[in-house]
This record gives structure tokens, C-alpha cells and sequence, in this order.
């Protein structure tokens, strides 16, 4: 396949104004039917019509209602063209014939788990029926079903419903109409036999909206949480960006078999169901906050996505990247702002800093979020609400690119932003180094700043970039200094905020080296830079030992205090990995157990906070900053701190498992799951002791356990323990659980990450296990993708790990090409490995490609890891 660039992008030939689509479902095959009103972009065009199409069978194509002779189209397994389209306006009628029952990779027209079901970003629309499926062919669409009735009483589509009734043969329909105009990306259909969950929102001007959420009748108590997100969501973005909903109804499907977490479509969002369904028996915290979350982002894309959407897939990040962060603000006004900004940058930190540049992945979503997020750093909260306005009063119904939001931002506020654009087109994360120095005579403090882009495949030299670094200067007394004026290129700039000195400022740095002098400073500070991650960079600065300890006590920046103390743990993580590689003795630093401490047994933060702050960095993390990354020695070392820590804190530990167990009732609010946080990890820290009277704490936990995160927590620590109570537990677990899917994929995804030697070949087994099936996405995930999570099995040296997942791969390509391409992505950074396991993925990967009939997602995606 060809590949495609931006450059290239040419606007259509041909518009399409309304679209009317008629689907006859079937029991083998279903029909589509579908017109098309055209319109050609410039008058007297007589350029051929290319429609894109998969898997379909042509049954029907006329225009102007005439049967389109042999000569004057072409069919090929790609493309339907229309080689000479009559000029000016002209309808299009095409009926195609589809086997929705056939379709195992969840994309177009599916059925599965009994009902029919669509998901068409990004190119799935074209497995339903020929079009040019592109986000810029914006168009008003109908849609009627038709159906049996008995099989599926419930046919949705987007907008409203017009008319429905009955039909000969024990067969009814439904008639949809859209009054908004949008890409075939957003068009969504719904059969089956489903209920719902129904309440309203009353918008700010008035309007009366009914909201339902959609499931199988015996999930529907299971809806409660997703339903108040929704409302929650509804009301902020009116709150926060003054955005109301635009039609009377708004629908959530939740569907079993999906390949994503869920979709934006046009008023009838499908999702994956563990992003909807929840009960306290049978999902965790986290669940519930992944709920509060996605409801939220697919709600945003309304405005986000849908009024305004993308003119071609390299716009991705517009949409995601400015819905991700609107996801972000809004859990975080929900919940702790600090603890949500900390858990964003540690999952970008360990997934996109590793990652390559590909489609749907963290680097479209969360590193497009957080460069919004540095227009907002930049503007203030009423500058980036002024440009947001602009951008929907510029854009409202059109498909844009990021330039087009960036210009918004930029005229809304008559902002300089120098040379921000290139955060969209230059790849790579940028370091950033900072040398501080304290003039003692002339009573001045500098931070020079210099900044390196390091050269990724076809960009090898790269400009500086636009980096907004948010600081603060801390005093000996632990308090912010309060900053009035900075020098900065022989110019004495202002930097206080209406007259008052301000505590955090933001400091613009644009060049490849940068100096920023503060006057009048009586003592030495201690900075915190970066404050609340103010760009996404990798930061190395000349701060001691002691100053990191300083800020992980003082600073009244929480994200910065709880980064001081993931700096010192890296340092502390890398110094033991190279002991360990030279075959020193490991031993654990004091100040580091007791900076642990103080920050574990300090009353006065908040219990969630104390919880990410005593966790240590990832072990990818760790890799990541290693010229050669060795799993085995990084899973060694920080297993041991684990276990130091846990051993000299055991009593601490202890009464802060003892001091926060659950009252009777579940609830999800900020206090109780910060209690539960703080108590989890405690329980883990003690699980790495692997004696007896925590085997007995951890049971005690498990069997007491009123919620499904208490519960599984215990589950997580005793599974360190290798022996017969840990064997005893998974089986009581899967007994108890084994009716409820969800509660299942997590039992796959705790053995499949396992460290315990040769654990390969009990994830081969339960590949085989009846509550498997490698057809549904979200078992794929749980034990392939957890497998591959697993540092010591995945990356075994004696190859079995890649061998596995090389295999797997192959067999999922067959039945799931999205989804098979997803876990071929555990490959791709293979070269940063020893020569022994290099050669041993690039085997793999090398079997892959020569796979017979391997799909483009996969090909793609091991192609470019071994190019
Ligand atoms: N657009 C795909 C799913 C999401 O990002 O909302
Ligand atoms: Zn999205």
C-alpha cells in the first residue's frame, strides 16, 4: 500500500450535501441502500468520482436514476469510480450487499453478542457502502432501518427519529434524520435487543434533552455512574466553555465486542461497556474514574469533533488532543487537580515518550492535550476561553486543520506565540537543561536554559521549540518568593499579575539557549521549574540532592512536590541498575526511605497525593532512560526498593492499611477513594514481604472486602506470593466472578503480568480457557496486551515471550486486523534492547511480514518497526 502524507492533502472534486440511507438487515446478508445528492466543487468538473469502498458487493448503481452503463464505472476491491459523471449537480443511488455476521474486525456494519452494531472511524464507513470516506465530505444524512422485530426491537441512528411502525413479516423500522451536517465517520446504527436507562437534562436556555443509556436488560442497574457522568459532563461544558447540546436526544450504547474504548458518533455514542457499566462488587475506582472520563470525552466531541471535525486524518490531534484535555479539566474539577495532572503525566510518560508515531495512540491523544494545555498555560483561563469562542464562531460546520485552532488562539488574544506551530509538526520530545546560579554580592539568581530536539526518522535537525516553563523560587523558609520582575534578552520585563508580585510565573522560552535573571534575591532559592508540567519535555536541571528533598517537604506546587520525589527515585533506580549490572551489593539509601516516610505518615495531605507520591516510576520509565534497556535488572532493582521499603515501613504501613479500611457503604467520592488508594498501595508495599502475616493480612482484606477494589487490591498483593494460598485465591476469584465479564478480563490481566518465571506457558493455557475468546477485544487486551506488560516474561531471553506474541499475532490478524495491529506494537521498540533479543523480535517481526494475507494495519505497523 501506498503511504500518505500531508503534503499531498487536495480538497475534493465533489461534495456531497445529503445522504439518504436505507438498511434491510438480514439474517445472512443485509442490504444498503444508499443516494447520494453531489455536488461538484467547481462548476463544468468533469474529473471521475472516486468512491472508496471494502468487502462490499455492488448489487446496484444508477444516476440520475439510470442504471450507469459498463463503460462509464469501474469496480476494483478498493474503489468503485465513476469514470464520467455527469457535470453539475447529480444524484447517486448505489445498493451494496454486506455479512455483518461475517465481520470479525469490528469495523463498519458488525454484529456481535446479538445485536448489529457500526464503528466507522477512521475508515469503516466504507465496508458499509461506497463513498468517499474522508472527514471533509461533510453532508446531512437520513437513515431508515428496517428490521425484525422480535430480534431487534431497539434501531437507532443519529439525530432524530422521524417516523417508525410496522411491517409485513413480522418486520418494523425506524427512520432517523440528522439536521446536522457530518463526515461518514460520525454515522452510527444500533439493532437489537436492548433497554435503557432514560433521565433528562435541562439545558441553561431551557431545553429539555432525554438522555438514555442503552444495554442488555440484565446490565441496566449497572448504569447509575455513567448516567450521572453524563449529566455532570453536560453541565460543565456549559459551565467552563459555554457549549450547550444541540438536539433533543442524546443515546449511549454499550456493546460487549469493540475494537476502541468508545465513539463520538453524532448523538448516539457506542461504547465498549467496560467504559459504561459499573457496580461497586464489580469495578474498581479506577473504572469508575475511566467512566467519568470517557463519558466525558465522547460528550465533549460534540463540540470537538462533530461541529468542528478534522479536513484530513494528520488533523487527528485537533479533535483528540483538545477532547483529552477537556476530559482532563473536567475529571480534575471533579475530582483532585493535582492528583489527576499527576496520574496524566505518568501514563504519558510511560506510553508516549516510548512510543512511535502512529494513529490512535497516546502521542495523537496525550501529547495533543497537553500542547492545548500550553495554550492555556500561555493565555490564562479567560484568554483560552476567548479562543475558543473564535474557533466555533470561525469554524461551526466545517472540518479544519490545527493551524486553523492555533490561528484562533493567536487572533482572540493578538498573542505572540513565536514558533508554537512547530509543537505540531516537529516530532520528538525536546530536553530541556537548566543551570541555576546565586550571585551572593550582586543579590542575582539566573537559570540558563538550553533546549535540544533530538533528530527522529526523516527529521534529523530540528529547530528550538516553544517551551512555557511555569517556575516558582522557594525561599529557605519553604514559601514561594514573591517574583515582580525578570531580565530577560537586556530587558527588564513584569511579570506580577494586576500590580501584585505573583508566586508562579511563566516563562517563555524559545530559543536553543536562554538566560533569566530575578534581582533583589537576599538568599539563594530553590526553584520549582516546570511547574504542574507546564510543557511536555524532558527536564535534567543542576539540583541537588538536597534541593529535591526540599521541594519534596515545601513546595506548595503538588505536582512538582510529588515530581521531586519521582526525580530522586529515578536517580536512585538508575545508581542501583548499574550497581546491579556490576555485580555490586544493592543497598537503599536512608534519606530516600526516609523522605518516604515523611511523606507516608504526613496527616496533613491528602490521602490520594500520599498515594501516587510513594509510588515509584515505572519500570519503562527507567528503561526508557537507559542506553540499553535490561528488563531483568530494572525489574530487579525495583523489586528490591519495594521490598527495602517495605521492610523498613512495615509498621507504618501497617496502621495505614489498619487505620483505612471501608465503612459498609460503597461511594465514589474524593475522600473515600483517596482512602482506598492510600490503603491498596500500602497492602502492595506489604505484599512484596512475601511471610506469613501479611499472606494472612492480604487474605483477611480479600475476604472482608465490600467493593471490587478492595478486593481485587488484595488479589494484586497476595498474587506476589507464589504458592498454594496464591493458586487458591485466583480460583476462588474466578469461582465468585466467573458470570461477570468484566470482573473476568481483570482475572486474565493479573495472571498474564505476572513475573513469576516461565509464565509464558500458563498464558498459553488460558488462551484455552472457556472464558476466552480471542474474537472479543477486551479479552485480547487483557491477557495478550497484559502479557506483554510483563518486563521479565515478554522480554524472557530465551525468546518464548516474542515467540508468543509473534504467533498470536498472525492467528488475531486473521479475525481482527485493528486489533492484532495493536499488539504488534509491543515490538516496536526492539531496538532499544540487547543484540540477544534484538535479533529475537526482529525474527518475529520478520515472520509477521511474511504472513500470508496479512492486513495493511499490521503490515504497517511492523514494517516501519523494522525499518
Ligand atoms: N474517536 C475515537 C474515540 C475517541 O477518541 O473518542
Ligand atoms: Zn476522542
Amino acid at each position: 500500500p501506498k503511504e500518505i502524507f500531508l503534503k499531498d492533502y487536495k480538497e475534493p472534486d465533489y461534495f456531497f450535501e445529503k445522504v439518504d440511507l436505507n438498511f434491510q438487515l438480514g439474517e445472512e446478508t443485509t442490504l444498503v441502500f444508499s443516494k447520494i445528492f453531489v455536488s461538484p466543487r467547481v462548476e463544468g468538473c468533469s474529473a471521475p468520482l472516486v468512491l472508496d469502498g471494502a468487502d462490499l458487493k455492488l448489487i446496484v448503481l444508477k444516476v440520475n436514476g439510470e442504471d450507469v452503463k459498463g463503460d462509464d464505472f469501474h469496480v476494483d476491491s478498493r474503489h468503485l469510480t465513476l469514470t464520467s459523471p455527469p457535470s453539475g449537480k447529480f444524484t447517486l443511488e448505489i445498493v451494496t450487499e454486506i455479512c455483518p455476521q461475517k465481520n470479525t474486525s469490528l469495523e463498519g456494519l458488525y454484529k456481535s453478542s446479538g445485536n448489529f452494531c457500526t464503528q466507522c472511524e477512521a475508515e469503516g464507513f466504507r465496508k458499509i457502502t461506497f463513498y468517499q470516506d474522508r472527514p471533509d465530505i461533510m453532508a446531512k444524512y437520513t437513515c431508515r432501518i428496517e428490521g425484525d422485530k422480535s430480534l431487534y426491537p431497539v434501531l437507532l441512528s443519529n439525530g432524530n427519529l422521524i417516523e417508525q411502525g410496522d411491517l409485513e413479516g413480522g418486520r418494523h423500522f425506524a427512520l432517523w434524520e440528522d439536521p446536522f451536517v457530518k463526515p461518514c465517520y460520525l454515522f452510527a446504527l444500533v439493532a437489537g435487543q436492548l433497554e435503557s436507562r432514560d433521565d433528562t437534562f435541562i439545558t441553561r436556555s431551557g431545553r429539555k434533552v432525554s438522555l438514555r443509556i442503552w444495554t442488555p436488560a440484565q446490565d441496566l442497574p449497572k448504569t447509575a455512574h455513567a448516567m450521572y457522568s453524563l449529566k455532570a459532563a453536560m453541565k460543565w461544558d456549559e459551565d467552563v466553555f459555554g457549549l450547550e447540546y444541540d438536539l433533543d436526544l442524546f443515546n449511549v450504547v454499550a456493546v460487549p465486542d469493540f475494537n476502541m474504548g468508545a465513539m463520538e458518533n453524532k448523538s448516539l455514542n457506542i461504547f465498549n461497556s467496560k467504559l459504561v457499566l459499573a457496580s461497586p462488587e464489580t469495578a474498581t475506582d479506577a473504572d469508575y474514574a475511566a467512566i467519568l472520563g470517557v463519558i466525558g470525552h465522547e460528550y465533549f466531541h460534540n463540540w470537538t469533533g462533530n461541529r468542528v471535525t478534522c479536513r484530513d486524518w494528520f488533523q487527528l490531534s485537533l479533535k483528540e488532543g483538545l477532547t483529552v484535555f477537556r476530559d482532563q479539566e473536567f475529571s480534575s474539577d471533579m475530582g483532585s487537580r493535582p492528583v489527576k495532572r499527576i496520574a496524566d503525566v505518568s501514563k504519558l510518560r510511560s506510553y508516549q515518550f516510548p512510543q512511535m508515531d502512529n494513529f490512535y495512540t497516546v502521542t495523537v491523544y496525550e501529547k495533543g492535550a497537553e500542547v492545548v494545555r500550553m495554550y492555556k498555560t500561555l493565555l490564562g483561563a479567560p484568554g483560552f476561553r476567548k479562543g475558543m469562542d473564535l474557533y466555533f464562531k470561525r469554524h461551526d460546520g466545517q472540518a479544519v486543520t490545527c493551524e486553523d485552532f492555533f490561528a484562533a488562539m493567536r487572533d482572540a488574544n493578538g498573542a505572540d506565540f513565536s514558533n508554537f506551530l512547530l509543537w505540531y509538526s516537529q516530532a520528538g520530545t525536546p530536553r530541556l537543561n537548566v543551570v541555576s546560579n546565586y550571585n551572593a554580592e550582586a543579590k542575582t539568581y539566573s537559570l540558563k536554559f538550553s533546549q535540544e530536539v533530538p533528530p527522529t526518522p526523516g527529521q534529523p535537525v530540528k529547530e528550538p521549540m516553544f517551551i512555557p516553563v511555569a517556575l516558582g523560587l522557594l525561599g529557605s523558609d519553604g514559601k514561594d518568593m514573591p517574583l515582580s520582575s525578570v531580565y530577560h534578552d537586556g530587558i527588564l520585563e513584569s511579570i506580577s499579575n494586576n500590580d501584585q508580585p505573583t508566586h508562579t510565573t511563566v516563562l517563555r522560552v524559545t530559543k536553543k539557549e536562554e538566560v533569566f535573571v530575578f534581582n533583589d534575591m537576599l538568599e539563594r532559592p530553590v526553584p520549582s521549574i516546570l511547574r504542574g508540567y507546564s510543557a511536555p519535555v524532558r527536564m535534567d536541571s543542576d539540583l541537588t540532592d538536597a534541593d529535591l528533598y526540599f521541594l519534596l517537604a515545601n513546595d506548595s506546587d503538588e505536582f512538582n512536590r510529588w515530581e521531586a520525589g519521582q526525580v530522586l527515585a529515578r536517580k536512585l533506580m538508575l545508581t542501583l541498575v548499574s550497581d546491579y549490572q556490576q555485580n555490586k551489593p544493592l543497598v537503599l539509601n536512608q534519606q530516600f526511605v526516609n523522605g518516604i516516610k515523611s511523606v507516608l505518615c504526613d496527616s496533613s495531605l491528602d490521602k490520594e497525593f500520599i498515594a501516587k507520591a510513594i509510588t515509584l516510576p515505572g519500570e519503562g520509565e527507567i528503561m526508557d532512560m537507559m542506553e540499553v534497556a535490561d528488563p531483568d535488572t530494572v525489574h530487579a532493582v525495583r523489586s528490591f526498593i519495594r521490598k527495602q521499603l517495605a521492610s523498613e515501613l512495615k509498621n507504618e504501613l501497617l496502621i495505614t492499611v489498619g487505620n483505612n479500611r471501608s465503612s459498609e457503604k460503597y461511594e465514589f467520592d474524593h475522600q473515600n477513594l483517596s482512602r482506598r488508594a492510600l490503603k491498596n498501595i500500602a497492602l502492595a508495599y506489604l505484599g512484596s514481604l512475601e511471610d506469613a502475616e501479611i499472606t494472612e493480612l492480604a487474605l483477611h482484606e480479600y475476604r472482608t472486602a465490600t467493593n471490587l477494589t478492595e478486593q481485587f487490591a488484595a488479589l494484586v498483593a497476595l498474587d506476589q506470593i507464589p504458592g498454594k494460598v496464591r493458586d487458591e485465591v485466583l480460583a476462588d476469584f474466578y469461582d465468585k466472578w466467573q458470570h461477570e465479564y468484566l470482573v473476568i478480563n481483570k482475572w486474565f490481566a493479573l495472571q498474564a503480568m505476572s513475573n513469576v518465571p516461565r509464565n509464558v506457558e500458563n498464558v498459553r493455557k488460558l488462551l484455552n480457557h472457556p472464558a476466552f475468546d480471542l474474537r472479543n477485544p477486551n479479552k485480547v487486551y487483557s491477557l495478550i496486551g497484559g502479557f506483554c506488560g510483563s518486563l521479565v516474561n515478554f522480554h524472557a531471553k530465551d525468546g518464548s515471550g516474542y515467540k508468543f506474541l509473534g504467533e498470536l499475532v498472525v492467528q488475531l490478524d486473521k479475525i481482527n486486523p485493528q486489533v492484532a495491529s495493536r499488539m504488534v506494537s509491543a515490538f516496536s521498540r526492539w531496538k532499544r534492547y540487547d543484540e540477544t533479543r534484538q535479533n529475537l523480535a526482529k525474527a518475529q517481526l520478520e515472520m509477521i511480514l511474511s504472513a500470508n494475507g496479512l492486513s495493511e494495519n499490521v503490515f504497517e505497523i511492523a514494517s516501519k518497526s523494522l525499518a
